[in-house]
């Protein structure tokens, strides 16, 4: 396969609610949509994942930059025979890993769509080891009070989550995870810090013990995995990794330090879904079980995250909520609902198996730009 095209869409969109973590987080989700098209015609979507420098240090005009200099210029000249080439065609760009992925991403709609099938079977690959629902929970920002964060989770409780999961931060931690715990006596329920606590400041995670979390994710240094190896061991809670994990390198180095139990697995994040796969397997084979984190992203992004979290090792409730969690018109037809049993069921059309709604689309676009061969 050849690709003759691709089309970049700055957008943003109204969130339903804001999620609001350690570092800030605002009323909007702001990202790029990729369109890619093969020079036989078939067209791909993906969905740029970064959330800014808060998170990491990939932003939108960073991406675009990435994409239109370099990565988009190094496909072209490709011949794409499997879409985990693209792994080595973007190699000589060092980082960068959720712009790498915005543009696997379509190469994995357009191979699946290829060979007449859903993504999740184009990953299972004559295996019969994918799912066809997915368990999943809802991730709560941090609210006014604690007393707001109650009759937040409530909310979401009678929408049919089955996981919680509350972002705190130093001053809205033990107290807020209390409150939450009180609100939701039997559900899951975990917490999410991203990086904002110490080693000095981490006996407050002691103090959780007792509060029965399924996981504390990412409560140290966003480039760490050595402290992380020195909390773990004096926590029984376990330690999930989210922003330190960037390769599968990465993940083999973290489990073999016993710096976490649980590895959250973001594909933009570790590049793309082939290291994304890479990792769940290095997991698996470990007896380290994973789940699929979430960026906010639209229907697009989301689909693909369902057909990642097919997988078998994705034992654990993923950060993949119902379409109207997030927004009011997705990107896509028909919206993700949540069923009965907090699942989100695995799209069964060819290729990422959404209906892109290009009227949507164009309405949230701020700025299109299409790439071809020089
Ligand atoms: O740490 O998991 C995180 C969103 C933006 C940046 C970081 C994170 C998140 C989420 C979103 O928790 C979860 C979702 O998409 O439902
Ligand atoms: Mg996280």
């Amino acid at each position: 396969m050849k690709i003759a095209q691709i089309e970049l869409y700055e957008f943003t969109m109204p969130l339903v609610s804001a999620l609001t973590t350690s570092f800030g987080g605002g009323d909007d989700h702001h990202s790029i949509l990729i369109k890619m098209t093969s020079t036989d015609g078939v067209t791909g979507w993906g969905e740029w994942s970064g959330d800014g420098p808060g998170y990491s240090y990939e932003t939108i005009p960073t991406a675009w930059h990435i994409i239109k200099d370099y990565l988009a210029p190094m496909l072209f000249k490709a011949e794409v025979n499997h879409p985990s080439d693209a792994v080595e065609i973007f190699k000589w760009v060092r980082g960068h890993n959720f712009t790498k992925a915005s543009l696997e991403s379509p190469l994995w709609d357009m191979a699946a769509q290829m060979s007449g099938q859903s993504l999740s079977q184009f990953i299972d690959a004559g295996r019969g080891i994918v799912k066809s629902r997915v368990s999943v929970g809802v991730s709560v920002g941090i609210q006014s009070s604690p007393e707001k964060l109650i009759e937040v989770i409530h909310g979401y409780l009678a929408d049919g989550y089955g996981r919680i999961k509350i972002k705190i931060k130093p001053g809205r931690d033990i107290g807020d995870a209390r409150a939450a715990r009180k609100a939701t006596p039997t559900s899951l329920l975990q917490v999410d810090a991203n990086s904002a606590f110490t080693l000095k400041t981490a006996d407050v995670f002691k103090e959780m013990e007792d509060l029965d979390l399924l996981l504390i994710e990412q409560p140290l240094g966003y480039d760490d995995i050595y402290e992380h190896s020195k909390l773990q061991p004096q926590l029984k809670t376990p330690i999930c990794l989210d922003e330190s994990i960037h390769t599968p390198d990465h993940a083999r180095m973290a489990i073999e330090l016993g710096a976490c139990k649980i590895i959250n697995i973001k594909q933009g994040r570790v590049g793309g879904l082939t290291h994304a796969i890479a990792i769940h397997d290095i997991c698996a084979a470990q007896g380290i079980p994973v789940w699929c984190g979430g960026m906010l992203e639209t229907g697009i992004g989301r689909a693909l995250n369902l057909a990642l979290a097919s997988l078998p090792n994705f034992k654990l409730p993923s950060d993949l909520s119902a379409s109207k969690r997030y927004y009011r018109e997705d990107t896509i037809d028909p919206a993700f609902e949540i069923n009965a049993d907090s699942t989100l069921t695995v799209p069964t059309g060819v290729g990422l198996g959404v209906n892109v709604r290009m009227d949507r689309v164009q309405k949230v676009s701020l700025r299109h730009e299409k790439l071809s061969p020089q």
